[in-house]
C-alpha cells in the first residue's frame, strides 16, 4: 500500500497561507449591503476570526484530487458562511442561548434577535449565490452537484435534522447510537460537505469521492467528539465560547457516556481510520492528512 510521508509538510505555513487567503475572500464576499445594519450584522459573524477549519478543508480536498484550490475559494467562502450562519441561530434563546461566541458577544446580543435571524438568513442565501454565481472558471455541471451537496447536508438530512434531535434530546437519557447519530448530522454533514465540494470542484472520480467520504465521516465525527472533550477541559478564555455548556443544559456528551481518556481514544481512532481512507490513492494527501491530526491535537 502506498504510504506518505508527511514529515516534511510544513503544516503552520499551510494553515498560515490558507486561512490568509480565506479571510481575505470572506471579507471581499460581503457587499455593500442596504441596510446597513443588516450588513454590520453578517460582517460582525463572518469576521470574527474562528480556525476557518471548513474553508481549509474545501481547498485541501481541491488540492488533494489536483484541483487548483482558487476554483474552490468561493465555495470555501460558502461554507464559512452556511458554518457561521448555523453558530449565530445556535446561540439565540430559542435554541442553546449563549451570549459568548468567537469570544466576542453573540450576534442577537449586539444586533437584537430579529436582526441576528435576519443576517443568518443573508449569510445562507449569500453562500448559495457565492457558488452559484460568483464561482468563475470552475463547470456550470460541477457547481451544480456543488449546490445539490450544500443543500442536502445543511438541510433537514443534515444540519438542521441533526440540531433538532439534538435539542429533543436535552434533558433525556440518550444512548450511543442516537449521540452519533446527533453528531454525524449536526457537525459531521457540513465538516463532510466541505470534503465532498472541494473535491467535485477539482473534478475528483466516483471512487476518489468515496474514499473522501469515508476520510470525511471519520474526522467529522471526531471533531465533535473532541469538541465534547473540549467542552469540560478548556476555559472559555480559550474557547472563546461559554466552556461547560453541556453539562449546564444537561446534554448527553461522549465523556459522560465513555469519560475522558476513552472519548480521546475513540477520536484517535477514527482519524486513524479516516487518514487510511486515503492511503490508496497516490495524490496530494499531506494537507488532508495534517488537518486529520489537527482535529485531534487542538486545544480550541
Ligand atoms: C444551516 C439551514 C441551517 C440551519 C442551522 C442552528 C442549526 C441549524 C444547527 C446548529 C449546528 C451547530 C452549531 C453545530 C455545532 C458545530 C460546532 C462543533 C461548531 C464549532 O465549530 P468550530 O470549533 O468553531 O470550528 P469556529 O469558531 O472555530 O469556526
Amino acid at each position: 500500500m502506498f504510504e506518505v510521508d508527511i514529515s516534511s509538510f510544513d503544516f503552520s505555513k499551510y494553515l498560515i497561507k490558507s486561512r490568509t487567503s480565506i479571510e481575505a475572500a470572506l471579507d471581499a464576499s460581503l457587499g455593500p449591503e442596504k441596510p446597513e445594519e443588516l450588513r454590520e450584522a453578517m460582517r460582525y459573524s463572518l469576521l470574527a476570526g474562528g480556525k476557518r477549519l471548513r474553508p481549509i478543508l474545501c481547498l485541501a480536498a481541491c488540492e488533494f484530487v489536483g484541483g487548483k484550490p482558487e476554483l474552490a475559494l468561493p465555495t470555501a467562502v460558502a461554507l464559512e458562511m452556511i458554518h457561521t450562519m448555523s453558530l449565530i441561530h445556535d446561540d439565540l434563546p430559542a435554541m442553546d442561548n449563549d451570549d459568548l461566541r468567537r469570544g466576542n458577544p453573540t450576534n442577537h446580543k449586539v444586533y437584537g434577535e430579529a436582526v441576528a435571524i435576519l443576517a443568518g438568513d443573508a449569510l445562507l442565501t449569500r453562500a448559495f449565490e457565492m457558488v452559484s454565481l460568483r464561482s468563475p472558471g470552475v463547470p456550470e455541471a460541477r457547481l451544480l452537484k456543488v449546490v445539490g451537496e450544500l443543500s442536502l447536508m445543511a438541510g433537514a438530512p443534515g444540519l438542521v435534522g441533526g440540531q433538532v434531535v439534538d435539542l429533543e434530546c436535552e434533558g433525556k437519557d440518550v444512548d450511543l447510537e442516537t449521540l452519533e447519530f446527533i453528531h454525524l448530522h449536526k457537525t459531521g454533514a457540513l465538516l463532510k460537505a466541505c470534503v465532498t465540494t472541494g473535491a467535485l470542484i477539482g473534478g475528483a472520480s466516483r471512487e476518489v469521492l468515496d474514499s473522501l467520504s469515508i476520510y470525511a465521516n471519520g474526522i467529522g465525527l471526531a471533531f465533535q467528539i473532541i469538541d465534547d472533550v473540549l467542552d469540560v477541559t478548556a476555559s472559555s478564555d480559550v474557547l472563546g465560547k461559554t466552556a461547560g455548556k453541556d453539562l449546564l443544559s444537561d446534554k448527553t456528551t461522549y465523556p459522560k457516556l465513555l469519560g475522558l481518556e476513552e472519548s480521546r481514544k475513540r477520536a484517535k481512532d477514527l482519524v486513524g481510520k479516516a487518514k487510511s481512507a486515503l492511503q490508496p490513492w497516490n495524490m496530494n494527501a499531506a494537507p488532508l492528512l495534517s488537518l486529520a491530526d489537527y482535529i485531534t491535537n487542538r486545544d480550541r
